[in-house]
């Protein structure tokens, strides 16, 4: 394809999505115009705009009836998701407890905390939906670029400590990163907060170049998504990003960043052609030069990124199909210059940073376990109460992490004893009652709301992990740290493919039974078993937990030994293990 830099035409081979987005006018299509009719929903070429805007429409998929007793086709219940996006997982207790205030107003009364640091609204109405966007940018959020195919939310280490510059450097690339790549057009202001700023003014001046002078009429392929790590803490698993930033420390200031990239994790079994894949290493860059090498990247993705399968359309895929010389040597000349290689720095460790910890500035954060992210209400286990308790009355910083938790941060010694109150009047458990198997589980939503969920998750993974602490408790092996993230399709919003255990949703009930990954993020699990029942996963996985225990090196993970033994051998062992009498 010959393509002049910053330019995309539109084949007829493109997808239709490239011709939507082409034809909307900078994302505006008739958004307004549906916005002012009376229906419960928009048209499907409008769906598409609207995740720049940062929602999606969903329907309710627990009252989805095909037909009615008359057999006449009914209505879906149509809402809409809403996705606010918070660089490094960053914002005030007033900013938390507003988003708490919206959800119970104008959303399904939850929120949740997302695995890449950010919020999202369930289940509002599209007529309640310009209030809701209004309310959220009123207290200085926005959810532009949430979704869509732009730069998605930046991650970065939320701990906010404070014994060196580090992290709060880090913070600043993000926000810097994310500020940049925001999408320029005038749309959202005016469509959403009633920007003077008119679209048709922006339309006569047409040049692409003045108005997404990065993105252009088509944007990206694709979503891109950006992480910053450090050698010595992965929480943000750096390597499932399309761009992995991994800070290179000396004298305790931030030098520069290994830029990793081609990372990312969905799947489509049905497309042979496409995998979950690590981020590898590419160049180093100094800390002033992180913003054009990025740009560079965006740059390439822009204008060589398949936009003909959107199956295929993210960076991964461009990597995998040129090789990584091929790859660089076009980045070097859209950056001007050659790039640096890597330093040696190795991911060395992950924390998740939850429980109380000291910042190194006399204050301390505290960090509580949200299983799957999810703050609801109900009775007896009153988390979103205690969380605007919390809020109110403490006034802590907020930050939201990877893992879907939430740390309540820059809190005096005193105030210690009346958080860990609040949460216990609730009925919240302490990070520290926690079991480390449910601490370090993950779920993506899926049911009811994801419309590509093949399989339960959110909802069906607290009583897997219930059945897993009995058997680790039975087999005494509850003192391990391992991960477990479950999905309800392959597209691997939990990152599940470099968990030490991944369960994929392939089919109603049934799960992919992934093992090898490892918390450090750096290693892709493998397929152990396949289509196993819900109920089926946790006796699947005890022959391996009694393998492991038996059989493990000193000081072995559970999937590094996953990984040592390879999937024969594992099952081999598990075989082994059934056959011997406990
Ligand atoms: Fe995701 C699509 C939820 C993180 C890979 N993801 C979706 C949608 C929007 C379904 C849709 O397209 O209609 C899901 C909305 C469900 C709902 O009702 O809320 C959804 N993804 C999520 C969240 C909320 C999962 C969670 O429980 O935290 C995460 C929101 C993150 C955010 O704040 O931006 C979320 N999704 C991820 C991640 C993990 C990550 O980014 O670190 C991945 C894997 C990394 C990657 O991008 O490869 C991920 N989501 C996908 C994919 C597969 C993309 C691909 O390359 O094939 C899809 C499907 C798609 O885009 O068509 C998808
Ligand atoms: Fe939906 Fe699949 Fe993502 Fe789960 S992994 S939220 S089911 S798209």
């Amino acid at each position: 394809m010959n393509i002049e830099r910053g330019t995309v035409t539109s084949p007829s081979k493109f997808t239709p999505v490239e011709k939507i987005k082409a034809e909307s006018n900078y994302l505006r299509g008739s958004i307004a115009e549906e916005l002012a009719n009376p229906s419960d929903a928009f048209a499907k070429d409008t769906v598409h705009l609207l995740k720049h805007h940062g929602m999606y429409q969903q329907d309710d998929r627990d009252n989805r009836v095909s037909k009615s007793s008359d057999g006449a086709k009914t209505a879906k219940a149509y809402s809409l998701l809403i996705r606010v996006k918070i660089p490094g997982g960053r914002l005030t207790a007033d900013q938390f407890v507003a988003q708490l205030h919206l959800a119970d107003e104008v959303g399904n009364t939850t929120l949740r905390i997302t695995d890449r640091q950010d919020i999202q609204f369930h289940g509002v109405l599209k007529r309640n939906l310009r209030e809701a966007i209004q309310r959220i940018n009123h207290v200085e959020l926005t959810t532009l670029g949430a979704c869509g195919d732009v730069e998605r939310n930046v991650m970065c280490c939320p701990a906010p400590l404070r014994s060196d510059a580090v992290r709060d450097r880090l913070q600043e690339v993000a926000e810097r990163i994310s500020l940049h790549f925001l999408p320029r057009t005038r749309a959202y202001h005016e469509i959403w907060l009633g920007d003077p700023d008119t679209g048709e003014r922006q339309q006569v001046t047409a040049a692409p170049e003045t108005i997404e002078p990065l993105y252009g009429r088509n944007y990206l392929p694709r979503k891109f998504k950006t992480a910053i790590a450090l050698a010595d803490d992965n929480c943000v698993d750096v390597y499932a990003n399309d761009l992995g930033l991994v800070a290179i420390v000396r004298d305790g200031q931030v030098a520069g960043f290994n830029v990793l990239v081609g990372g990312g994790m969905g799947v489509t079994p049905s497309n042979k052609n496409t995998f979950p894949a690590l981020a590898k290493p590419l160049a180093f860059v100094g800390a002033d030069d992180v913003l054009p090498l990025a740009t560079a990247l965006i740059e390439v993705f822009r204008d060589f990124g398949d936009r003909t399968d959107r199956k295929r359309a993210r960076l991964k895929y461009l990597i995998a199909d040129w090789g990584m010389d091929r790859f660089r040597a076009k980045v070097e000349e859209y950056y001007g210059r050659p790039l640096e290689a890597p330093k040696p720095a190795p991911i060395r460790a992950y924390h998740d940073h939850l429980g109380w910890n000291e910042q190194g500035d006399g204050l301390w954060f505290y960090g509580l376990n949200v299983e799957n992210g999810r703050v609801l209400d109900r009775p007896g286990w009153t988390l979103k109460s205690a969380l605007r308790e919390i809020c109110t009355k403490l006034r802590p910083g907020i930050r939201l992490t990877p893992q879907q938790n939430i740390l309540f941060t820059d809190l005096p010694a005193d105030y210690r004893s009346g958080l860990e109150e609040i949460l216990c009047r609730h009925g919240v458990r302490l990070t520290e009652e926690i079991s480390l198997a449910r601490r370090h589980s993950m779920a993506c939503v899926a049911f009811p709301t994801c419309p590509l969920a093949v399989a339960e998750s959110e909802r069906v993974l607290p009583a897997l992990i219930d059945q897993l602490e009995a058997e680790l408790s039975r087999l005494g092996l509850e003192d391990e740290k391992f991960t477990t993230r479950m999905t309800g399709c392959p597209n691997g919003c939990a990152r599940p493919y470099n968990a030490d255990i991944g369960l994929v949703g392939k089919t109603a009930g049934k799960y992919t039974i992934y093992l090898g990954g490892r918390l450090l993020g750096d290693r892709l699990a493998v397929i152990y078993k396949d289509l196993v029942p819900l109920e089926e996963i946790v006796p699947t996985l005890v022959p391996v937990l009694v393998a492991f225990k038996s059989g493990r090196a000193e000081g072995e993970t559970l999937g590094d030994f996953c990984h040592r033994l390879g999937r024969e051998g594992l099952k081999a062992a598990a075989a082994e293990m059934l056959m011997t009498p406990s």
